[in-house]
This record gives structure tokens, sequence and C-alpha cells, in this order.
């Protein structure tokens, strides 16, 4: 069968039209998201290379590897699309600072570029731990308004970045599989771009995409079972009942560890991701990052409709108190995120059994 080429927009003819509801709008924020674009599309292409080229395996700094700030060690491809994004964003004017995964403070835009007014967060390759076995991997990003001082000129510090998810202007992920896709959303729903590798531009392909609200499908790292925390434990416990459970129904599993992956499934049929805090390591409340990781996905789940939570409350209502600060996540179709906030806020068995919440137990003799 021949294949026959749809014609679609492009990235920039999407930015045009979505800017020409603010006549005012100097473009800048066009630029930036375009730069954003193609960072990722230089990444795609180191990516798609693998093997060919010498970028697979861990950065050797002195023979001895090297460790990012989360202390875990960076892969050559973190390394690189790290700096992809920051060549490509830091020349236009359109920032005044940037924070990644791979970096320990802010970088801000050296003194002999112009300042912009806009703050990019972004996790340059997410889920790199899969990049050596040639499966799927995405980079994930976050655009905040500077404040007004810095966007004028004053020194930038990591405190300007502690904004909650709801301050988001867009948010975006790239998606490193069969097909390179840019998912996109600057405030007015989320929309899905197929990067057409000869042209080498990003197509509109899935405007409007929607996540269900109903489910039968969940994704969690089920190696941290004895980890988790109660309510936790029953949702699970009660999908994996299946039909004659509580759920009256059967759910499938999947969990591909990088959580652009996952999360691009969810948008595509549904599903719902639970990366938990847990009793792991008490020092960590969680694993994923939220400036980067959470809060961009948690916008881009929330406008196609779905829920994005702590598990107690919504992730985009959380202050953040530092760069690097980790959050329990789980997102996904409403119905079901909803459902594991219930089950966190109803108290557990052993609560309910305990005097202070036992029905009229203070009255007990
Ligand atoms: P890496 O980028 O270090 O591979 O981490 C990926 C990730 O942050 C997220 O994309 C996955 O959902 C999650 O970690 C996987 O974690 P587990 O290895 O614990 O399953």
């Amino acid at each position: 069968m021949p294949i026959t080429l749809r014609t679609a927009s492009t990235l920039t003819q999407f930015l045009i039209e979505q800017r020409r509801r603010f006549p005012d709008a100097r473009g800048e924020f066009n630029a930036l998201i375009l730069d954003a674009a193609m960072a990722c599309k230089a990444i795609a292409k180191s990516v798609a290379y693998g093997a060919l080229t010498d970028t697979l395996g861990n950065h050797e700094e002195e023979e001895g590897g090297s460790i990012n700030v989360q202390g875990e060690t960076q892969k050559k491809l973190d390394v690189l699309s790290n700096d992809l994004f920051i060549r490509r964003s830091e020349w236009g004017g359109h920032l005044a600072g940037m924070v990644s995964e791979e970096m320990e403070g802010p970088y801000s835009i050296p003194s002999h570029l112009p300042r912009g007014k806009y703050l990019l967060a972004f996790d340059p390759l997410d889920g790199s731990s899969n990049i050596d076995i040639n499966v799927s991997v995405g980079s994930i990003f976050s655009v905040l308004r500077a404040p007004s001082h810095v966007a004028e000129g004053a020194p930038l510090s990591a405190t300007d970045f502690l904004q909650p998810g709801t301050e988001q202007v867009a948010a975006g992920y790239a998606l490193y599989g069969p097909s390179t896709m840019l998912v996109l959303s600057v405030g007015t729903g989320v929309h899905g771009f197929t990067l057409d590798p000869v042209m080498g531009e990003f197509m509109l392909t899935h405007p409007d995409l929607r996540v269900p609200d109903d489910t039968q499908e969940f994704a969690i790292n089920a190696s941290n079972a004895r980890f988790w925390e109660a309510p936790v434990k029953r949702y699970v416990d009660e999908c994996l009942a299946g039909k004659t459970g509580p759920r009256g129904k059967d759910f499938n599993m999947r969990w591909i560890a990088s959580m652009v992956a996952d999360a691009h499934r969810i948008l595509m049929r549904g599903g719902v991701f639970l990366y938990p805090r847990d009793t792991k390591d008490p020092s960590k409340p969680g694993r994923l990052r939220l400036l980067y990781e959470a809060n961009p996905v948690g916008f881009i789940i929330e406008q196609a409709g779905g829920r994005a939570s702590t598990g107690r409350k919504p992730v985009l209502r959380v202050q953040p108190s530092s760069l690097h600060q980790r959050v329990g996540l789980v997102f996904g179709s409403k119905n079901e995120v909803e459902r594991i906030e219930r089950y966190h806020a109803e108290p557990s068995k052993a609560e309910a059994e305990a005097p202070l919440f036992a029905e009229r137990s203070l009255f007990r003799c």
C-alpha cells in the first residue's frame, strides 16, 4: 500500500496562530519555544545515531565517570543534551536563566548576551538509563516568567525559579521513540507534533489531545512495593485483584522507566502513573523532580483534562523549596487519580481502629 503523507501545519505556523490572540506579543515566547524545539531536534539526531557515533555509555570525566547533583552517574548523552539545550536557548534574548537536572545551580545568561523575561527549567534526557538499550527516552521543559527585577538585570538566584507549577506559561516534552514527537501546551490544551526527519520540521499531527477520564491500565515500579504507603498498596492490590476484586474489572500494567514515554502512552490512550512518596529513603520524598519533571508533565496532563497529584494535593500547587526538590507523583486519567487521592485522605485501617479515630471513642469508658 503506498504511504500517503498528510499535510499539517508546522510548529512555527501553530505558534504564530496562537500569538494572534495577543496583539501586543513581541514574539519572544514563540522564539523561545522554537529554540527549545531546535534543541530537541538536535538531541533526537544524536539519539538516533546511537552506537554509530561515540555517544552511548557513561560520561567519562578523568576516567572516573561523572556524577550529577542527584548523585546519579551521568551518561554521555545527558551531558551532550544539557549542552544542546543551553547553547540553543541562551543566545536569543528571551531567557533570564535556566535550571536543569544536570546542573547544581541556576545558569545565568552570559553578560555578553541579551537577557529576556522567561526562565527555562528542563530535564535534557529523561529515562537516560534506557539509552544504551535503545528504548525510548525524552526531554522535558517548563517555561516560567522571570521576576521583573531579574528580567531587568538583577543577579539571578535559585529563589527566582521556586514558583508553583500553576505559574507555568508553557510546558512540553520531546519523545525520542520510533518517531520523534514534541508535545506542547501553551495553556490552550495539548498538541502533538511529529518530526518530519527530511524537512526537519515538527508537524502538527495530534491536535487537542485529551486523557480519557477512565482507564484499566496502571504504571508503577512494583519492585518498590515493600516501601509503599498504605493507600498506594491498597490501590495497586485492588487493581491486581481484577474482575473478582472490589474494582470488578481487570487491569493491565506497563512500566517503561522513562517518564516521558509513560506519560505519552497515558496521553494517547489513558492510564495512571504512580511514582509515589515511599519509605525507601526517608531523605527523598519521592523520586521525581518537581521543577523539571513533575510540574511540566502535570501541566500537560491537566491541560489535556487529566489530573496530576502528589497523592495528597494537586502537584501544580506545591510551593517549591529547592531547585532539585523531589516529590511523590501520580498522574493520568482523572477518576483514577481522584480515587488515589481519596485513599490518601481516608484514615488507614490502623488509624481508624485507634481510640482517637474510633467513633464515640472519647466517650468510651
Ligand atoms: P533516569 O533519567 O535516571 O533514567 O530516571 C528516569 C526517571 O526519572 C523517570 O523517567 C522514570 O519514570 C523513573 O526515573 C524510573 O525510575 P526506576 O528506575 O526507579 O523505575
